[in-house]
């Protein structure tokens, strides 16, 4: 797609692989330098390293301030993905370079998800396909599953994407109770307030996370969390690895201290850990929430709306600072 434009406006510094058709688009209205690839980045940095006024990356590979303090004709930060817990902002603040990220336009498939893992755990629905596809069919039967209807959804962060998680749940006729930094008054009064993650997780059937990354929310899943889910509770993860005290939860999924795991996000992506594969309990995504074909594309409308904004018209769409 060409988009009348003069001249590329600006050099970019692209961190990580993009979408193809976003990095050919921003390749056609800028000028980009492809970090990830170059064999010799401090020649890069001696050599492009003045000219560059923008950061593309995504939540995968963010910006660190080296990088942000490497570049100093850098204006902005503009990121593919709605978490910006890779992202220095702290280093950006410091140099008054602005951040943007890309919320809104996946919450419904991140929710949507969230929807996906609960009922892949509690019903064994890709348990259940391993089976099929093995061929045990016809000589077992297949053992039962944990009714979701009607169950508790407890959800941890009620942002955005928490509310449309609620939405969804409610059409399975489950009770929605959440925590929260405090309640939130625009919440439907139904909804149950929970003082801690801790109240939260005894009083729910799934403890849904969907709660920002970063230093504030690190290991808010604890063990203590997990022991109060207990052995009925189904932890589901579509917000970020670091949330959970991932060695906790594979300690307490081995001792049957909780029912099961759907995770789409881990502490060290990609890496998983190897004692979860063997569970049948638990459901692994590789970090697939908001990918779809529609999403994407509307992730990358905004991350271009941003970039364009800001470099024509000096006026960014979200920023985050
Ligand atoms: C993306 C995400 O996959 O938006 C986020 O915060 O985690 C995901 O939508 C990610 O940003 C791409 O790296």
């Amino acid at each position: 797609m060409t988009v009348p434009q003069a001249s590329p406006t600006a050099d970019l510094l692209m961190v990580g692989p993009l979408l193809p058709e976003l990095t050919a688009e921003l390749e056609s209205r800028y000028r980009v330098h492809r970090w990830w690839q170059s064999p010799d980045q401090a020649a890069l940095l001696r050599e492009h390293g003045p000219a560059i006024r923008g950061i593309a990356t995504s939540g995968r590979f963010g910006a660190t301030r080296e990088l942000i303090e490497a570049l100093p004709a850098l204006e902005g930060v503009f990121s593919f993905g709605v978490g910006y817990d890779s992202i220095d902002l702290a280093a950006a603040q410091a140099r008054q370079v602005l951040v943007t990220n890309t919320p809104g336009v996946l919450d419904a498939c991140v929710a949507d998800t969230a929807l996906a893992l609960m009922l892949a755990t509690s019903r064994r629905i890709a348990e259940a396909d391993r089976f099929v596809r093995a061929g045990r069919w016809p000589q077992e039967g297949f053992g039962l599953g944990t009714r979701m209807s009607g169950k508790r959804c407890g959800i941890v962060g009620l942002g955005n994407i928490g509310l449309q998680i609620a939405r969804r749940a409610e059409a399975f006729d489950m009770p929605i109770l959440y925590t929260n930094r405090k309640p939130r008054p625009d919440a439907p009064a139904h909804y149950r307030y929970c003082p801690s993650v801790t109240a939260l997780a005894a009083e729910c059937d799934f403890l849904v996370l969907a709660v920002p990354g970063g230093g504030a929310t690190r290991h808010l899943v604890d063990a203590e969390v997990l022991k109060a889910l207990g052995p009925q509770g189904w932890l589901i993860n579509i917000a970020r690895g670091t949330v959970v005290d991932e060695a906790a939860l594979v300690e307490a999924l081995q001792a049957g201290r909780i029912a099961g795991a759907g995770l789409d996000v881990f502490e060290h992506e990609p890496a998983t850990p190897a004692a979860l594969n063997a569970m049948d309990n638990v459901v692994m995504l590789p970090h697939i929430a908001s990918g779809t074909h529609e999403t994407r594309r509307a992730m990358a409308d905004l991350m271009l709306a941003n970039l364009d904004g800001w470099f024509r018209n000096g006026v960014a769409v979200t920023r985050v600072i």
